[in-house]
């Protein structure tokens, strides 16, 4: 496991986003490319000074008979996207970027908020503020690429660390 040891302000970013528990945000919209559904890309607003944010989706699904892989992304939003996972060890949350993320076929893909997988907005040219909308373009393996656009939202369960 690849840890991002002296990249701490990444690091910090992402632990406060995993630290919260899974809920649906409001409304939903998805998109197609090739035999996947990408089911409601939204985003977390950034709080005060945080330079990265994160991506997410309800979740990726591939309903073709053959394994995809998500290579990568862009987005005007970020100077770069970064795939990661979030992994507990022991008690503490910790990030791990990966090459790529494995779409089997016939098989759906969470990508929420709270833990598991997510893309990271390195460098944000601005602080994402709810109600923005930002392109993502993702880049598959077998399906190609898409450009999404990704809401950014407050999930409901994330009130709780406002106060
Ligand atoms: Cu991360």
């Amino acid at each position: 496991m690849t840890r991002l040891t002296g990249r701490r302000p990444l690091l910090r970013a992402c632990w406060a986003l995993a630290a919260l528990a899974a809920a649906w945000p409001a409304g939903a919209h998805d998109f197609r490319v090739g035999d996947l559904v990408l089911d409601h890309p939204y985003a977390t607003p950034t709080p005060p000074g945080a330079v990265h944010g994160a991506a997410y989706f309800r979740a990726i699904r591939n309903r073709g008979d053959q394994a995809d892989r998500l290579l990568g992304a862009s987005s005007p939003a970020a100077a770069r996207v970064e795939l990661h996972q979030a992994v507990m060890d022991g008690e503490v949350m910790r990030m791990r970027e990966l090459p790529s993320i494995e779409l089997p076929p016939h098989a759906e893909v969470p990508m929420r908020h709270g833990g598991g997988y997510h893309l990271m907005l390195v460098d944000l040219k601005q602080p994402l503020k709810d109600g923005d909308r930002i392109e993502l373009t993702l880049r598959f393996e077998r399906a190609g690429s898409r450009t999404v656009q990704v809401w950014v939202q407050t999930p409901r369960d994330m009130d709780v660390h406002r106060h």
